[in-house]
């Protein structure tokens, strides 16, 4: 469990274990495709990982349905086992770990200790502020103290899921409990929140791997998210979208439109205000993602998602309908006008206008932004 300057280096590691140099040239090729990477660049990441030593991880989960760790073991491409014991050495995580009680607690202590300043700290799950911190307590430890406890000796904190994000369900109206997100309890310390209710599995652990690769925090977006992953909304890259330009929608979830695929913004799809690769990374192996399955997205990576109104009426204009707004029955005036001029850079401007919308619309009222603006 020590994770001393002697312990063994990725390489050493995978050499031990029997992991050809081949295959794990192709995982590095799966792993830089996944962070939209030139293939090239999947020899420089394999000799930064086998270079790398394995970061402590130190695992909390707090008010959440353990959907976050589900989606996490579900992940194909790396593997959870290929995370677990080729990347990452998961020193304490009390859902998945065999040890329990006072000898979890023991364990926990002797990983934090061993790894000072150096450790990740991934935590799932907002944290109960009312009341002293009362509706979480481990151990005899509210979350509070325990996420304080932790969050000193990490090097940085991966929260993940849009509970640990931005507070998610827990942190709905009413909030009984307080419930925030983690970025509002720690300050000073670095966080990427990793969104999503759950997130994509390969988006957890692609952002593992962005870390343990350069040594550093991503690029984050203003929501303090990797930009590889939530640089762009669904709209951007749903397949759905040429519908949406011709203004074809479905009206209802039976009708003609539904059934020829047509675009889903009119049954309530979030995809333009929302940012996430669920319309270019997918789901269960790239099989599908909601939109995919005639579902319009619950906009789930956002903050503040459940208090937004109903999941099947369409984005109030107040978010999506102001200065440039396009509605749906002038999206396809527009697309017909573009057809008739060919004025294809007009309609790109049209899309580029909108991701401004889109980005600039959205409640600047997160935990995280309080955090940020504190
Ligand atoms: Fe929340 Fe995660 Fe949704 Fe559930 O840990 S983001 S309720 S999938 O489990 O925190």
């Amino acid at each position: 469990m020590a994770r001393p300057e002697t312990e063994p280096t990725i390489g050493e590691l995978l050499d031990r274990n029997g992991v050809s140099r081949r295959s794990f040239l192709k995982y590095c090729t799966a792993m830089a495709s996944l962070l939209a990477l030139p293939p090239i660049a999947a020899r420089a990441m394999a000799a930064q990982l086998r270079a790398a030593r394995r970061p402590s991880v130190i695992y909390l989960s707090f008010q959440e349905c353990t959907g976050c760790l589900e989606s996490f073991t579900r992940s194909f491409a790396p593997t959870i086992e290929n995370m677990i014991f080729n990347v990452i050495s998961l020193d304490y995580d009390d859902t998945l770990m065999a040890a329990a009680g006072a000898q979890a607690e023991k364990a926990r202590a002797q990983a934090m200790e061993a790894n000072y300043g150096k450790y990740l700290l991934v935590v799932d799950g907002a944290v109960p502020t009312a009341d002293g911190g009362v509706y979480h307590c481990a151990a005899g430890r509210t979350g509070i103290d325990i996420l304080t406890d932790c969050a000193k000796g990490a090097a940085a904190i991966v929260a993940v899921g849009t509970c640990a994000s931005f507070g998610g369900l827990p942190h709905a109206d009413p909030n009984p409990t307080g419930a925030r997100a983690i970025s509002a309890l720690v300050p000073g310390k670095p966080v990427i929140n990793v969104s999503g209710c759950p997130p994509i599995p390969e988006v957890i652990t692609g952002t593992f791997l962005q870390y343990v690769t350069t040594g550093r925090v991503p690029d984050l977006d203003e929501h303090l998210r990797p930009t590889v992953f939530y640089g762009n909304s669904i709209h951007d890259r749903c397949y759905r979208r040429p519908f949406y330009d011709r203004g074809e929608f479905a009206k209802t979830f039976d009708d003609e439109g539904a059934r020829n695929g047509w675009c889903l913004y009119e049954l309530g799809c979030k995809g333009p205000t929302t940012y996430n690769a669920c319309a270019t990374v997918k789901w269960n192996n790239a099989v599908s993602f909601p939109i995919q399955s005639g579902h319009p997205c619950l906009g789930c990576a956002e903050p503040e998602f459940w208090d937004r109104g109903s999941f099947y009426s369409p984005i109030p204009t107040a978010r999506w309908g102001k200065a440039g707004e396009v509605s749906t029955a002038e999206a396809g005036t527009l697309a017909a006008g573009a057809a008739l001029t060919g004025v294809a850079i007009g309609a790109g401007s049209v899309v580029l206008a909108r991701r401004r919308i889109s980005r600039h619309q959205r409640t600047p009222h997160s935990e995280s932004e309080k955090h940020n603006e504190e």
